[in-house]
C-alpha cells in the first residue's frame, strides 16, 4: 500500500504518453491528406498549413519535453516520500530566489523565442504584403457566407475578377474550383452574420465578418477534393455548411470555369 498511490499517480502521464505515440498510428491525428485513407499522410498538401504544423510541432516537442520532465520530477518526489523510513523527518523549505528566478527567465526566453521564430508563418498567413504576389494580382474568387451556405463568385474566363459585382460574373454553390499547384487568394465575406471559413486539410480557419472583405491564400498541392466547411455557429443549419474545393490541373480547371460559364449563362434556347 506504500507504493500504491505513488504507481498510481506514476501511471496516468506514462498512459498520456502512450496514448500520444499511438493515436497517428491509429489515425487519429491531423486531417490526413486523403480523407479516410488506410494509410494516412499527415503532410498537409497546402505549403502554408505545412508551415503552420511545424510552429505546432515545435510547440508539441517544447510542452513535451517540459511534461516528462515536470512528471518525471513527480515521480521522484513520490517514491522519494514513499520510501522515507518511519522515524525520518521532513525538510521544509521557504523559497528559493535563485529557482524562481530561474523558473521565469528560462520559461520567459521560449516564449520570446516562439514569439520571433513564429513571425514569418504569421505574416504568411495573415499580412497581404507577404502573400505570394502571383496570389496577390489574381484573386480567384469571392466567397460570401450565409446561413447557410457559400456562395462562389469567379470573374468570367479571361478577366480578373473585381470588388464590385459584374454582370457578367459567374456564380457557384458550395464548390471552389482551384488550380493545383498554384497559390490562390479568395476574398472572404459574409452576408449575414459571423462565420468561418474552414478548410482542415489545408489548416486554413479564417472567421468572416460581417461588413469585410478578408484576403485568404492558399494553394493545393496536388488535384484531389478538400472539404470546406463553417467553424463559426452560425444558428440552426450550421451543421450543413459545407462545401469542397475541387483543385484540378490548371486546363481541366480552365474548363471547369468555362463549363460554369455555359451553366450560368445558357438560357435553354436551341436553334
Ligand atoms: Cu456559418
Amino acid at each position: 500500500m506504500k507504493y500504491f498511490w505513488s504507481a498510481f499517480f506514476i501511471a496516468w502521464p506514462i498512459v498520456a504518453v502512450a496514448a500520444c505515440l499511438v493515436a497517428p498510428g491509429m489515425g487519429m491525428w491531423f486531417p490526413p491528406q486523403e480523407l479516410g485513407a488506410a494509410d494516412p499522410v499527415y503532410e498537409s498538401v497546402n505549403p502554408l498549413g505545412r508551415d503552420i504544423d511545424g510552429l505546432f510541432y515545435m510547440i508539441l516537442w517544447i510542452t513535451g519535453l517540459v511534461f516528462l520532465a515536470t512528471q518525471g520530477a513527480l515521480a521522484w518526489v513520490l517514491l522519494r516520500g514513499a520510501s522515507r523510513g518511519e522515524k525520518e523527518r521532513a525538510v521544509f523549505l521557504h523559497g528559493n530566489a535563485k529557482l524562481e528566478v530561474l523558473w521565469t527567465v528560462i520559461p520567459g526566453a521560449i516564449l520570446l523565442f516562439i514569439a520571433f521564430d513564429q513571425l514569418d508563418v504569421w505574416a504568411n498567413f495573415r499580412v497581404v504584403e507577404a502573400f505570394p504576389a502571383q496570389a496577390r494580382e489574381q484573386p480567384l474568387a469571392e466567397i460570401e457566407a450565409h446561413q447557410f451556405g457559400w456562395k462562389v463568385r469567379y470573374a468570367q474566363p479571361g478577366q480578373i475578377l473585381s470588388r464590385d459585382h459584374r454582370p457578367n460574373d459567374l456564380y457557384d454553390n458550395d464548390r471552389l474550383y482551384v488550380p493545383s499547384g498554384y497559390p490562390v487568394l479568395i476574398w472572404l465575406r459574409t452576408r449575414d452574420v459571423q462565420h468561418s471559413f474552414f478548410i482542415p486539410q489545408f489548416r486554413i480557419k479564417q472567421d468572416a465578418l460581417p461588413g469585410q472583405v478578408i484576403p485568404v491564400w492558399f494553394q493545393a498541392d496536388e488535384p484531389g477534393e478538400y472539404e470546406f466547411l463553417c467553424a463559426e455557429l452560425c444558428g440552426w443549419g450550421h451543421y450543413k455548411m459545407g462545401g469542397i474545393i475541387v483543385a484540378q490541373e490548371p486546363v481541366r480547371h480552365d474548363a471547369a470555369l468555362a463549363e460554369l460559364a455555359r451553366q450560368n449563362y445558357d438560357d435553354g434556347v436551341t436553334d
